[in-house]
């Protein structure tokens, strides 16, 4: 039966669609750069149900919520280090009992790579306890990088400070993520480091977008810092002209003899909302689970995949102090139905399944 057109004098009266009142304050995962500060605060305060569902619809907007990517970490040169972090068992200034080593070897940076290589890591990270770089330190690290590069493995490197044309030379190395984080918020930073200012971590973090590398850049959670110090930290992270390609929440491993040994415990789900939050701002990004799985159970493992974590440091040490071993995140991926993610699927095209995400909303 031929029906009126809408409009036309004899259209039926079309019934106005009651607004469905948003339970939460609405985060669709668009890329943004203008997040202020209160609407951050106000995602981290939602019930935690509602910021989990937001959080995690945005998630598969962008990625397969079942691959989780795998790095390993080795330290090319432990300990030592000038700076004053007040987290860090490398500092010299705190007594950690952690033996120095010198550089090492290149030949012995690449059997480690192949090691990772053979156990499913896709991208190898080398950190270095340096302020910043020597130039007298920098062959041994574009060879590593070379080296590296050859085995098919990403490379990814944290060695400090870089100066514009350190970070050329990384970039012609071929290196493809440098890590530089920015710990906390503006606000927090002066009480955990005075020995380099949060300029100075934001110039290197511009040295590396303009030698176009990918910038691997987070923070660290249970510093004892206020929930607004979390959300200004990713804040500062997602308001970069670019969002880092990859986003390291830390949780601090307290280690004896630093300042902050005696931290009290973050609330797990104050972390996990965190992650949310992180995956919210920064939703094309990477965000990985980095320090401190030791003292996750598999339950909250679980609940960080949900809530966006799609990235993890695998094997059993991080730089300086021990992690799962791989055998462990394996058999919880197995039971969570979850695969390593492959190499260079790393920004897959966007995939807004009907199911899980409301385009209509936009
Ligand atoms: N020395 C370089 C630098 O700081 O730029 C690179 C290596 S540094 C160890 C890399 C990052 O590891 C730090 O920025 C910090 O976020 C993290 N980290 C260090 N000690 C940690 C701890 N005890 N708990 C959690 N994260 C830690
Ligand atoms: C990052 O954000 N976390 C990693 C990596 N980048 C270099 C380092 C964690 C270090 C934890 C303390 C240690 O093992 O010394
Ligand atoms: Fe040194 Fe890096 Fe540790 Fe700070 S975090 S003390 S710069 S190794």
């Amino acid at each position: 039966m031929p029906t009126a057109a809408p409009g036309s004098p004899s259209a039926a009266p079309v019934a106005p669609v009651a607004p469905v009142a948003p339970v939460a304050p609405v985060a669709h995962g668009d890329i943004r750069h203008d997040w202020r500060r209160e609407e951050i605060e106000a995602l981290f305060r939602q019930p935690f149900n509602d910021l989990l569902f937001q959080a995690h619809t945005v998630h598969r907007r962008y990625f397969d919520p079942n691959e989780v990517q795998v790095s390993t970490l080795l330290s090319i040169k432990t300990g030592a280090c000038p700076e004053d972090c007040a987290y860090c068992p490398q500092s010299t200034r705190y007594d950690t009992g952690l033996e120095a080593e010198k550089l090492m070897e290149v030949e012995q940076v690449l059997e480690q790579a192949r090691a990772a290589a053979a156990s499913g890591a896709t991208r190898f990270c080398m950190g270095a306890a340096w302020r910043s770089p020597k130039n007298r330190d920098m062959p041994y690290v574009v060879a590593m990088v070379k080296g590296v590069k050859e085995l098919g493995l990403e490379s990814c490197m944290t060695l400090g400070m870089l100066t514009q044309a350190q970070a050329r030379e990384l970039a012609d190395a071929g290196l493809d993520y440098y890590n530089h984080n920015l710990d906390t918020s503006p606000e927090f930073y002066g009480d955990i480091i005075t020995t380099r200012t949060y300029e100075d971590r934001l110039d290197t973090l511009g040295h590396v977008r303009d030698a176009g590398m990918k910038i691997c850049s987070g923070g660290i959670v249970g510093m004892g810092e206020e929930q607004g110090d979390r959300a200004g930290l990713l804040q500062q992270l997602a308001n970069l002209p670019v969002h880092p390609e990859s986003v390291p929440i830390n949780m601090l491993v307290r280690v004896e003899g630093t300042p902050l040994a005696d931290e009290a415990d973050l609330d797990p789900f104050e972390f996990i909302r965190t992650i949310a939050v992180a995956r919210i701002l920064m939703p094309a990004s990477h965000v990985r689970l980095s320090a401190g799985r030791e003292e996750m159970n598999e339950q909250m493992h679980a609940l960080a995949y949900f809530a966006g974590a799609n990235s993890i440091f695998y094997g059993e040490k991080l730089l300086t102090t021990p992690n799962p071993g791989a055998n462990k995140d394996m058999a919880l991926f197995a039971r969570l139905g979850i695969a390593p993610e492959a190499r260079d699927v790393a920004h897959a095209p966007q995939n807004p399944d009907p199911r899980f995400y409301n385009a209509a909303a936009h």
